[in-house]
Order: structure tokens, then sequence, then C-alpha cells
């Protein structure tokens, strides 16, 4: 299978995030990536097709603000990175303030996702590497993986989050429609909820969103991701929601799975896109589900199954030494 990721994607390194209460080293560091790599072994650098696909899912706005940002935090004297302390609430009118911590608050919505001056060119690239194995899989692959790191599917259309800046399984499933294809699913197999893919395509018809997940009643992003969140007008029905208490294991997950499968079969699609997370493993340090390394190949070889055409994105996973063999596992059974 090709297998693509930019060297570019490791510049992303913030220093710190607030998590429970305090700064702890961020989860989300470059170590991954490399982690990811020996699992993996040679990749193909993706080529640059440029900003047009991410500006067909994120706003102009949005875009600017990932851009300048670092910029305006720098002038303002603070140090460290861009990171937020002040949030507006649901329903408040959307000022267009300027002083850098109103934007932070804007255009986020957590505090463990820090902006630095290299997260805008990173994310770039992880989207690029996206593109490339859509493109792969266009020309007649069966299946193609990218390597995204920074993840993306916790960023929505004009906020960031959960380490996410663009969404790059959003950002792809636009780009298959453009390119022709009248129908594509998104399977979220990462320990938490996608809010931001799920919002991108909640009021379409055209995009179909499954996701298994821990239970938002008692892991982040709290906010998304409940049974009952099926999308909205066109989209009714083109969500599905399967979270999974605590302590899951292959059994369940596999059966949520099947239910997922199953709904997007009868959706139809063209194209499939996976939002792999490894964070689902047993000895995952913000995680809570208790997958072993072979129940990856298990999973991937029930999706295989199915036949679809398949991109397969990376998403979370921060049991750094177990990276590698998870993501090894997870394509061979694929
Ligand atoms: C990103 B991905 C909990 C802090 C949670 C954010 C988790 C983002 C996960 N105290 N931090 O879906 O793997
Ligand atoms: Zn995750």
């Amino acid at each position: 299978m090709r297998r693509f990721f930019s060297p570019r994607q490791l510049d992303h390194a913030p220093l710190q995030e607030l998590h429970n209460g305090g700064f702890t080293a961020y989860a989300e560091s470059p170590a991954r990536a490399e982690a990811l790599l020996t699992g993996i072994g040679e990749v193909e650098a993706p080529a640059d097709r440029g900003e047009a696909a991410i500006r067909a899912i994120h706003s102009a706005d949005y875009l600017d603000f990932l851009k300048t940002a670092p910029a305006r935090w720098a002038e303002a004297g603070r140090p460290g990175d861009v990171i937020g302390y002040v949030w507006p609430v649901v329903g408040r009118r959307p000022l267009n303030l300027d002083r850098i911590d109103a934007l932070i608050g804007r255009y986020s919505f957590d505090a463990s996702t820090p902006l630095t001056a290299d997260s805008y060119d990173a994310a770039y690239w992880s989207v690029q590497s996206a593109l490339a194995a859509l493109d792969a899989v266009q020309g007649g692959e069966r299946a193609a993986f990218a390597l995204c790191r920074p993840p993306g599917h916790h960023a929505g259309a004009d906020y960031l989050g959960g380490y996410c800046y663009l969404n790059a399984a959003a950002i792809t499933a636009q780009a298959a429609r453009d390119a022709g294809a009248a129908r594509v699913a998104i399977l979220d197999i990462d320990y938490h909820h996608g809010n931001g893919t799920q919002d991108i395509f909640w009021e379409r018809s055209d995009v179909f969103y499954a996701s298994i997940h821990a239970d938002p009643a008692t892991d982040y992003p709290f906010y998304w991701g409940h049974a009952d969140e099926r999308g909205e007008g066109a989209g009714a029905g083109a969500t599905l929601n399967l979270p999974l208490p605590q302590g899951a294991t292959l059994g369940a997950f596999r059966q949520a799975q099947a239910t997922a499968l199953d709904a997007i079969a009868a959706f139809g699609p063209d194209l499939l896109i996976v939002s792999f997370g490894a964070d689902t493993w047993e000895g995952d340090p913000i995680s809570h589900f208790k997958l072993a390394t072979p129940d990856y190949a298990v999973l991937a070889a029930d999706i295989a199954a199915r036949g679809w055409p398949s991109v397969l994105l990376m998403e979370g996973g921060y049991a750094v030494e177990a990276l590698g063999a998870n993501l090894a596992s997870f394509l061979s059974g694929f």
C-alpha cells in the first residue's frame, strides 16, 4: 500500500498543553510521527497540491487567523505559543474583536491546542499527504495511507481544538466530491469523537459520517458525539454516532464497527475515508479502551472486506512506544 508523509509535518512542536488543570508536556508530539514511521518503512513525500482544497472546507478568516496569530501573539509581548483563556458563550454575537486573546477564543474550542508559528505549515503538509493518498486511490489503488500529523478530526470549518488545525478527512472528502465521487463516507475509529468532521457535514446528505468513540458523557470532547446526534436538514440521518463505555474491548468495538459499516453500505459510497486513531489501544496514556495490537488487523480486515476504495488517514494515538506496531497491524489487516 502506498504511504504518504512530509518531513515538514514534524516542524509543529508546541511545548505544553493545559491538561486536567495543569500544564503538561504536549501529547501530540513530533515523536509520534517518528514512531508511526517505524511501523511502515519507506514513505513518499506528497506533491504540493495547493490551498484550494483547504479553502473548500475552512473559512478564509479562520485560515488568515492560523497564519497571522503567532506573530500577533509575539507583538502583544506574550511568551510561548498562542493559547486562549476566554471563549464566547454559545449564542453570543460574533463580534469582530481585534485583540489576540479574543481571536483565539473565537477560533478555538479548547486550551489543549496551542498554535505556533509552524502549526499552519505542518497542518498544510498533513493535508497534502491526505490529498496524495486520495490521488493514489483515484488513480486505481485499492487503498492508500496518509500519516496525517497534526491530526484533523476535531477541527471545524472555523475552529481549532483537540490537537487539530485543518481537517484532513473533511478536506479529502470534499476533494473527492469535487473530483466526481457522488457519495463519500467517513468512518472515524479514533478514541475521541470527530466533532469537527461531524459539524462540517452536519447538514449534508452527500457525505456520511459514522464514528465509534468513547461516550462523551465521560470523555472529551463532551459536547458532541452523543447517540442521538444524527444530522439535520438535508443531512438528517447522514451522521451516525456509536459511543462505547470506557473499558471497551475488541468484541464491542468490532460489533459497533459492523453496525457503522452496514449503515455506510446502505448509504452506498463511491469512496471510504477512514479516520484511524491508535488511541483505542489498551496502554494509551489519555484514553480508556482496551484494544490489543493484533485487534487492529481484525478491524482493518472487516473494513477492507466491504470492498470500497479507501483512503486511510492517521488521527490520534499517544502511546509512542506502541504506535509503530499498532499502525503496522492495522495496515497489514487491510
Ligand atoms: C485528539 B485526537 C483531557 C485533555 C484532552 C485533548 C484530546 C485530543 C485528542 N484532560 N486533550 O482525537 O486523538
Ligand atoms: Zn483521539
